[in-house]
């Protein structure tokens, strides 16, 4: 089973004002991300907030997804959690409501053997019978598998590839030396034309929410040799990363979304809202 497109946005997940999450507003965000020619979405990860919920929560996000948007678009779920049960319950979720992948952080908190990491991938890749994207993110997850590791557990056929969130674009070019024929998407956005330079299959990022068309552009120009074009392509993306960083990425992309008149709503506790000189500058680079 293929992946379907290389530019996905790291979904956003609507809220309340009080940080209820609001899954009656996943569809206007899906066409709204949709509409800048996005190839389709990474649902519950950490631009989700997913560690902040419950596995209700996600499942009501992740079904509220399907139901608009599954057969229309590529949709890939994020199921990863601290414990292997929680995994897998969301995993078979997601293979039931039709999504076209999942994906999994290691599991989080204590510092697990490689076998166990080992079983809770099996354990996902058999709950959904779907195509399994490693989440590497070792800045937050704790766990920084070695390039051997990672092209270890791409091993077994029923994993599609790794998404790539971390800056190591050495190890990222070894991967895809070694491994040509998975999948290997970059996740930190401001980085992205060298990924693409380096052979990346695409990106899922948290950015991709408002400005997924610049990516495409980076990725188009790449493809065609125009790394003058690239380059000022990312440029776009990274002086608006460089506010939202200052903001604070979750709560920046939902005030500026919530300033479009796309109901995202509030962040989860402990985030909170941006401040008002943040909301300035924000409010500032859109009018820009
Ligand atoms: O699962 C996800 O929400 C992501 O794809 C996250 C994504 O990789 C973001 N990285 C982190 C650490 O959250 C990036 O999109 C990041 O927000 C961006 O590069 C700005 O630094």
């Amino acid at each position: 089973m293929d992946i379907n497109g290389s530019v996905f946005a790291a979904m956003l997940t609507p809220m309340n004002d009080q940080g209820d999450v609001a899954p009656e507003n996943v569809g206007v965000l899906v066409d709204h991300i949709l509409s800048r020619g996005v190839h389709g979405l990474y649902a519950s990860g950490s631009t989700g907030e997913s560690v902040l919920q419950s596995r209700e929560e996600r499942a009501a996000v992740l079904t509220a997804l399907a139901d608009h948007a599954a057969g229309k678009t590529t949709l890939i779920a994020h199921v990863g959690a601290a414990s292997t049960r929680e995994a897998v319950a969301l995993a078979e979720l997601a293979g039931e409501k039709g999504y076209d992948a999942v994906s999994a952080v290691p599991p989080y908190y204590y510092k697990h053997r490689y076998e166990d990491i080992v079983a809770y991938y099996k354990a996902i890749a058999d709950a959904s019978g779907l195509p399994l994207i490693i989440y590497n993110i070792p800045a937050l997850s704790g766990t920084d598998l070695s390039t051997d590791k990672l092209l270890e557990l791409m091993e077994d056929p029923r994993i599609a590839g790794v998404k790539y969130t971390a800056q190591d674009l050495f190890q990222f070019g070894e991967l895809k030396k070694a491994a040509p024929e998975k999948k290997l998407y970059f996740g930190t956005d401001e980085m992205f034309i060298g990924a693409a330079a380096a052979g990346a299959d695409g990106g899922i990022g948290s950015t991709y929410n408002l400005i997924g068309d610049i990516y495409l552009a980076v990725e188009t120009a790449i493809a065609a040799g125009d790394v003058d074009r690239a380059r000022r392509a990312q440029r776009i993306a990274n002086d608006f990363i460089a506010i939202l960083l200052r903001a604070g990425v979750v709560p920046g992309l939902k005030h500026c979304l919530n300033q479009l008149g796309v109901p995202v709503g509030s962040v989860r506790a402990p985030f909170s809202p941006v401040s008002v000189e943040a909301a300035k500058e924000l409010d500032a680079w859109m009018a820009s």
